[in-house]
């Protein structure tokens, strides 16, 4: 069977595999842009199929097999609607697995680390103003997520992948009926309580951006429903967006201990306006090199957030609209897992360039280069702190298939 498999693979790589075709044009249709995202998801799947089979022929005759990636070790990641209620539930019990390990976070570090889970909320709130908006952007959030599906296996026995999810979808059938957010037993819960009268959220000046308005959704209060109910957000506020406008930080700190429930406030407005099927192809098809694709992705400049804001803010809640702290909502790893596909889409319409060498990274080594800072380089290290792991470098980072990777999405 893995021979036929195999076969087929490379069948696909003599005809016309060697990059994925990007369509010439973004429909504004969500269904046909859903569609047609799907499509260049599928190509870039066989396209690192034919690739590693390949290897695999080549090593077969040569002896000398390149990088420790095969085929029979690739992970498929997979979109959270199109798991069995099994497989969501075995990712949801080792979500709570890790929020039920004891930290290796030091107290003296951040007494408010209780958890292994609030172990990767503790480094994330660390190094957010080097890690956003910055050369290592993409990189960094590409390793901390791989260390966070790493740790549900390793530690917690999830022998799953990490799930994503597609913004497009939920964007078409509203983010309470999506399967990631309708508070069932299988999603990452649902909804916070409504809380009437609440002002538009005005976001950026807390972070130094202009102002861009946005209505505050349909929930705002505590979680009420499915998983993650009873959970307790321990760390943050840092940078909470408030609604009408400014933002708020723990006067404690955000390493304080500060227990207190999960809160989310579902808009759709933000996922229809920012982070559509439309807008995740253009951010694909249209940038051209990778300082077009990030500020795109983050909506820097203008009155956009982007689909990387928009997936956030469209959560809402805190710590979802907390920069900082982020993290601390289970549905973040979800958000990060599409960004990191939406970055192994573009990449793979010209891997050459954009995930190897120079040219696949842009931009300095501080927020917004606040203050001033060099550019980044590849061989700058990534780390994620106590969480987990050890220092690799960005060139490592630029190749789902490469250095300690070795995941498609699907
Ligand atoms: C993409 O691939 C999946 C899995 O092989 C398949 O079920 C789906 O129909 C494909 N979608 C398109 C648009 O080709
Ligand atoms: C934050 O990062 C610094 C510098 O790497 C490190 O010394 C410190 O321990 C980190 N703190 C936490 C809470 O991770
Ligand atoms: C949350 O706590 C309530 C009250 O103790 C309990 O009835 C409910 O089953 C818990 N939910 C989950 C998902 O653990
Ligand atoms: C889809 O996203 C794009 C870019 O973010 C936006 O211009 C467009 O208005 C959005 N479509 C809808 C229906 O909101
Ligand atoms: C990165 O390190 C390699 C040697 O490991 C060196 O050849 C290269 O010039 C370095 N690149 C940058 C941008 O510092
Ligand atoms: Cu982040």
């Amino acid at each position: 069977m893995r021979a036929g498999f195999i076969a087929l693979a490379l069948q696909a790589a003599s005809v016309a595999y060697a990059l994925p075709q990007a369509p010439d044009f973004v429909p504004s249709d969500p269904e046909a842009a859903l569609l047609q995202l799907e499509q260049l998801g599928n190509a870039t799947f066989q396209a690192v199929e034919a690739d590693l089979a390949e290897a695999a022929e080549v090593a077969k005759r040569s002896g000398i097999l390149t990088g420790s990636c095969t085929l029979s070790k690739l992970k498929i990641r997979r979109e959270w609607g199109s798991l069995s209620s099994n497989q969501k539930k075995a990712y949801i019990n080792a979500v709570k697995c890790l929020q039920a390990k004891p930290a290796l976070t030091p107290a003296s570090m951040a007494p408010g680390a209780k958890s292994r889970f609030d172990d990767f909320v503790a480094t994330h709130i660390n190094q957010t103003l080097t890690i956003h908006w910055t050369g290592n952007f993409l990189s960094w959030h590409r390793y901390y997520t791989w260390l966070y599906e790493k740790a549900l296996q390793d530690e917690c026995g999830y022998t799953g992948t990490q799930p994503y999810w597609n913004w497009g979808l939920s964007a078409i059938t509203g983010l309470a009926n999506s399967p990631v957010f309708d508070g069932s037993a299988t999603s990452l819960s649902g909804n916070g309580v409504f809380i009437p009268n609440t002002p538009d959220l005005i976001l950026g000046a807390s972070v130094g951006l202009p102002p861009i308005v946005l209505p505050s959704g349909s929930g705002g209060g505590c979680v009420t429903s499915g998983p993650f109910q009873n959970m307790s957000v321990n760390l943050g506020p840092a940078a909470l967006e408030l609604p009408g406008g400014g933002s708020y930080g723990n006067p404690a700190g955000p390493y304080a201990y500060n227990p207190r429930c999960l809160k989310r406030s579902l808009t759709d407005y933000i996922n229809r306006r920012y982070a559509n099927a439309s807008s995740i192809l253009s951010n694909i098809l249209l940038p051209s090199n990778i300082d077009g694709f990030q500020t795109r992705l983050q909506g820097l400049g203008g009155q956009e957030i982007g689909v990387h804001g928009g997936g956030h803010f469209s959560m809402g809640g805190d710590p979802g609209r907390d920069f900082f702290t982020s993290p601390g909502d289970p549905a973040f790893y979800l958000h990060h897992a599409m960004v990191d596909r939406v970055w192994w889409i573009w990449q793979s319409l010209n891997p050459s360039s954009r995930a190897a060498g120079a040219s696949a990274i842009a931009g300095t080594r501080t927020f917004l280069n606040m203050p001033p800072s060099a550019d980044a380089t590849i061989n700058d290290s990534i780390d994620a702190g106590y969480a987990a792991g050890t220092p690799i470098q960005i060139k490592d980072a630029l190749d789902t298939t490469k250095g300690p990777f070795c995941y498609v999405y699907l």
